[in-house]
C-alpha cells in the first residue's frame, strides 16, 4: 500500500529541554533535590505544554520523589518522566479496529459535537479498512443536518463503497439497524456510522446516541465493538468538557483527536486521555484521507520529549 507521508505531527517536542532550562541547569540540582522555584518551573513548562491536571500531579509527583532521594539523576529524571507521561496514555494496539468474532460485521460507532471530524474520521477508517482488503459499509446516521448525509455519500462513492442512509428528519437508530442489516447480508467486514454532532438540545443528542446504542445491540449483540469519540484537538478544555459528557452517555472504547496539524499543543492529546480514561487511538493531521494516524503512544511521547 502506497502511503504518501502526511505532514508531519508538530508535538510540540523540546519538552524535556524547556524542563532542564527551568529545573535541571545546576548538576547539584538532583543531589539535593529541586527546590519550590524549579518544581513550578517543570509545572509551569506541563502546563504550557497543555498538559491540563496531569502537569499538577506530575510535578507533584516528582517533588515527592525528590524528597525521598529517589531520581538522583538526570536520565533518572528523564525516563521517569517518560513513564508518567505514557501511564496517561493506556495501552492498546495502535490502528487495529476490534471488528469483533468475525460472525458477523464489526460495528464502530463514532460520536462527537459538530465540527470534530466525524463524517471525515468516517471516511478515513473506511479507507484504512479497505486498504487492509475489509469489506465496508458506511452509515449515515446524521439525519439532523440536511447535507450530513450527501457529504457521507460524496466520500462513499469516491471510495467506491456502499452507504446506508435515512431520509432527512429520519431515525438514526433505523439508519442503523438496515445498514448493520445490509452489511450482515452481504457478508461484510465493517459498519462505520457517522452521527450527528448537534440536535436541537444537548441531552436530546445524548438520548438519540443511547437509543442508537440499544438499537444496535439489539440488531447485532456484542455491537459496536468500537466506540470511538471524536474529539478536535485544538478546542482544549471544551473538549474535556464533551468527552465528560459522551462518556457518560455511551461506552467509549477509544477518542481520535483531530486537527493535531498546525498546533503545537501535544499534552492536549495527553491531558484528554488521562482526564477521560479512554486511549487515544488515532490523530488526524490533516483533511486528506491519509490523514489520520495510528496514534503510537511510545513515539508520541518520545518525540514529546525531544531536545
Ligand atoms: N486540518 C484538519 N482539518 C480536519 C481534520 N479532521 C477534520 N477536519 C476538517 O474539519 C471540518 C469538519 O469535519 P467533519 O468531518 O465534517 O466534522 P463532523 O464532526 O462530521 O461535523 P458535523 O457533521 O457538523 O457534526 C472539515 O472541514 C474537515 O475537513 C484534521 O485532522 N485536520
Ligand atoms: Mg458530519
Amino acid at each position: 500500500m502506497a502511503t504518501a507521508p502526511g505532514p508531519a505531527l508538530d508535538v510540540g517536542g523540546g519538552l524535556w529541554a524547556r524542563i532542564k532550562s527551568v529545573a535541571l541547569t545546576d548538576v547539584a540540582v538532583l543531589v539535593r533535590g529541586l527546590d519550590r522555584n524549579a518544581l513550578d518551573g517543570v509545572e509551569r513548562v506541563l502546563a504550557e505544554a497543555d498538559l491540563g491536571a496531569a502537569a499538577v500531579s506530575i510535578a507533584r509527583d516528582l517533588e515527592a520523589r525528590q524528597r525521598r532521594g529517589e531520581l538522583r539523576r538526570e536520565d533518572e529524571v528523564r525516563s521517569w518522566l517518560r513513564e508518567q507521561l505514557l501511564a496517561g496514555l493506556g495501552g492498546g494496539d495502535p490502528g487495529v479496529l476490534n471488528l469483533g468474532p468475525g460472525d458477523g460485521p464489526g460495528v464502530i460507532l463514532l460520536a462527537g459535537v459538530n465540527g470534530a471530524g466525524k463524517t471525515t474520521v468516517a471516511a478515513r477508517l473506511a479507507y484504512r479498512l479497505k486498504q487492509r482488503g475489509r469489506s465496508v459499509l458506511l452509515a449515515a446516521a446524521d439525519t439532523y443536518r440536511a447535507a450530513a448525509g450527501e457529504q457521507l455519500l460524496v466520500w462513499a462513492e469516491r471510495l467506491g463503497i456502499p452507504c446506508v442512509s435515512g431520509a432527512p428528519g429520519g431515525d438514526p437508530a433505523a439508519v442503523a439497524f438496515d445498514a448493520i442489516e445490509a452489511a450482515t447480508n452481504r457478508n461484510m467486514d465493517a459498519v462505520i456510522v457517522d452521527t450527528a454532532g448537534r440536535l436541537h438540545t444537548q441531552s436530546a443528542l445524548m438520548d438519540e446516541l443511547k437509543k442508537l446504542l440499544r438499537v444496535t445491540t439489539r440488531r447485532r449483540p456484542g455491537a459496536p465493538h468500537e466506540t470511538l469519540l471524536v474529539l478536535d484537538g485544538t478546542v482544549g478544555q471544551n473538549a474535556m468538557q464533551q468527552g465528560r459528557m459522551f462518556g457518560e452517555a455511551l461506552p467509549l472504547t477509544g477518542l481520535v483527536i483531530t486537527k493535531l496539524d498546525g498546533t503545537a499543543k501535544g499534552g492536549a492529546v495527553l491531558a484528554m486521555s488521562r482526564e477521560l480514561g479512554v486511549p487515544v487511538r488515532f490523530i488526524g493531521i490533516g483533511e486528506g484521507l491519509e490523514d489520520l494516524e495510528a496514534f503510537n503512544a511510545a513515539s508520541f511521547v518520545d518525540r514529546l520529549l525531544s531536545d
